[in-house]
């Protein structure tokens, strides 16, 4: 049974905040680091239940706000098998977040454990880690104290990125089986990644050297260790790398900076070369977007839709090469963000699919893939192979010599790859293995399609809820007559498209706009924004 009193005890160091409501969203809980405490104890205890629930398999939590400010912090869960959170919790996370009293706390618990038949008597195991922000270290004890009431057996990762601790729940649950993901350790993660690497880009000409914007977060001591690692194989410049003064976290810097703005990072200016390759990664290391400046100073970005077209044309290749086409199929997933020009040029090439914004939309819809390229236009994304393709990869007999190449390429992608969840460095490894083999500079890459020029803009509303949208968010059902207003709009403009969705992290409903020119991709969002106003 449960230890009321001992919940109730701890619960009352953790009071909940009187006028706030939280909600577990597409980033989990999310919102300012001071006001998260009794989230995190509460969140301890329902990683606690839902590891009781996988019959004592190890759950994850990761303690961060990602690419947000840095008073902002939050907190995910992630499944045995280094997966997002299964729906289903999310709303037994929200109800014991808003449980006002210790009374309704313990009351709350009991009910999930009814209706989620949980049998309290099952071990229970926690894997958890935090991203470099201030609020991390009280935040985290706060959600060790949630371990506490319930019973885990915890293991702290430390200060470490998103992805890493992914990687962790998954090779701790599959320790020892055939299917085993790595070494269950920081290293085990680093040396997996450097090896697929290094075996990948053995006799190829030397790289020049990438400079990686650390968003002066978790991703730079983690970028420094894989530069360690990698040695010549990659030659790496690490910029913002400050963890530790105040503000500085994904200020004018970062992934998100990047595809928000469509800027040079300002602390960029004189470091970076007309040419060279640089890339930004969030603070949490889940999200890489590439760029470079021309030879006019001009900056030009590769985001996440650029990602896609160049891994999945390189994957489709060498499964061809290595004599598998017909028995492996690749597929891509998008969600409405996707720059439209980008879809043209997959869609030409292999089957597209959309879904709506989340990191679990798309991850679930890759799983329908032998091979499965998903990526967010910011940035977010990861590669998946079924388990019939990585068995097919390894009963597969090649050929030829070149058969035998392609195969041994296909399968170290295999492990360079994080497949549990999008990864800055994995990513920006795979990115750089593809330009080695296409002998592509940013700029040949850059030319694989010419972005749609394109807009975002939110719109505070009175309530975001009334917006409901179909068919993969392209569309809104409600308010009602509206999308025949967005519809006659887009019309107007050459390769018009608008979209309108309310965010499933902010209080406000997005509006995102492309045409054929960019006054004109400005002038539909601002158009479609003043409709939703
Ligand atoms: C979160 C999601 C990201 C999505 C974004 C949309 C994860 C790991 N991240 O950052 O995939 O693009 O939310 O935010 O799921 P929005 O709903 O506010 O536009
Ligand atoms: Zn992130």
């Amino acid at each position: 049974g449960l230890a009321v009193e001992e919940i109730k005890s701890l619960s009352e160091a953790h009071p909940k905040p009187a006028d706030i409501q939280f909600q577990y969203g597409t980033a989990g809980f999310r919102t300012l680091g001071s006001v998260l405490d009794s989230v995190m104890f509460r969140v301890g205890i329902i990683a606690g239940l839902r590891s009781k629930k996988c019959d004592g398999r190890t759950v994850g939590v990761m303690v961060t706000a990602s690419h947000n400010p840095e008073p902002d912090n939050g907190v995910k869960l992630v499944d045995p098998k280094g997966e997002m959170l299964e729906a289903s919790w999310e709303s037994y996370a929200t109800r014991l977040a808003n449980a006002t009293t210790n009374d309704e706390v313990i009351k709350t618990i009991e009910s999930i454990v009814e209706t989620a038949k949980i049998d309290l008597s099952k071990p229970a195991k926690v894997v958890y880690a935090r991203d470099t922000r201030p609020s991390g270290p009280t935040l985290v004890s706060a959600l060790e104290d949630g371990f506490k009431a319930i019973g885990v057996e915890p293991r702290n990762a430390g200060v470490t990125t998103t992805p890493v601790l992914h990687y962790l729940v998954r090779a701790i649950n599959t320790k020892g089986e055939r299917c085993s993901y790595g070494e269950d350790s920081e290293e085990g993660y680093f040396s997996k990644l450097g090896d697929a690497f290094k075996k990948l880009v053995t006799g190829r000409p030397a790289a020049s050297p990438l400079i990686i914007d650390c968003a002066n977060g978790v991703g730079a001591p983690a970028a420094e260790k894989l530069s360690e690692l990698l040695g010549n194989s990659l030659p790496i410049i690490l910029e913002n790398t400050d963890i530790t003064t105040k503000d500085v976290l994904n200020n004018g810097c970062g992934a998100d900076y990047v595809k928000t703005s469509q800027k040079l990072p300002p602390s960029l200016a004189n470091k970076l070369q007309p040419g060279q390759r640089a890339c930004s990664l969030d603070g949490d290391a889940d999200r890489l977007i590439y760029f470079y400046l021309d030879n006019r100073g001009a900056f030009h970005m590769l985001d996440g839709d650029k990602i896609a077209a160049l891994v999945a044309a390189f994957i489709v290749e060498l499964v061809k090469l290595a004599g598998l086409e017909g028995l492996i199929k690749v597929g891509v997933v998008q969600t409405a963000y996707a720059n439209g020009a980008s879809t043209k040029y997959l869609s030409e090439r292999l089957p597209v699919k959309c879904v709506p914004t989340g990191v679990k939309h798309l991850h679930h819809a890759a799983e329908r893939y032998d091979v499965g390229v998903y990526f967010e236009a910011n940035g977010h994304g990861t590669v998946l192979f079924s388990q019939v393709t990585m068995e097919t990869l390894a009963q597969h007999q090649p050929l030829s010599p070149a058969q035998s190449r392609a195969l041994e390429h296909l399968i170290s992608l295999t492990e360079l790859i994080n497949q549990t969840v999008g990864d800055a460095l994995s990513d920006m490894l795979l990115v750089e293995v593809v330009l080695s083999y296409k002998s592509y500079s940013g700029i040949e890459w850059d030319s694989l399609y010419v972005d749609l020029p394109n807009r975002l803009v939110k719109v505070v509303v009175a309530d975001r809820n009334a917006f409901k949208t179909e068919d993969a968010e392209r569309r809104l059902v409600s308010p009602e007559g509206l999308q025949q207003k967005i519809e006659g709009l887009m019309n107007r403009y050459q390769s018009g498209r608008s979209f309108v969705r309310p965010s499933g992290t902010e209080d406000v409903v997005r509006v995102y706009a492309e045409a054929a020119i960019k006054s004109q991709a400005d002038e539909l969002a601002f158009r479609v924004a003043g409709l939703v106003y």
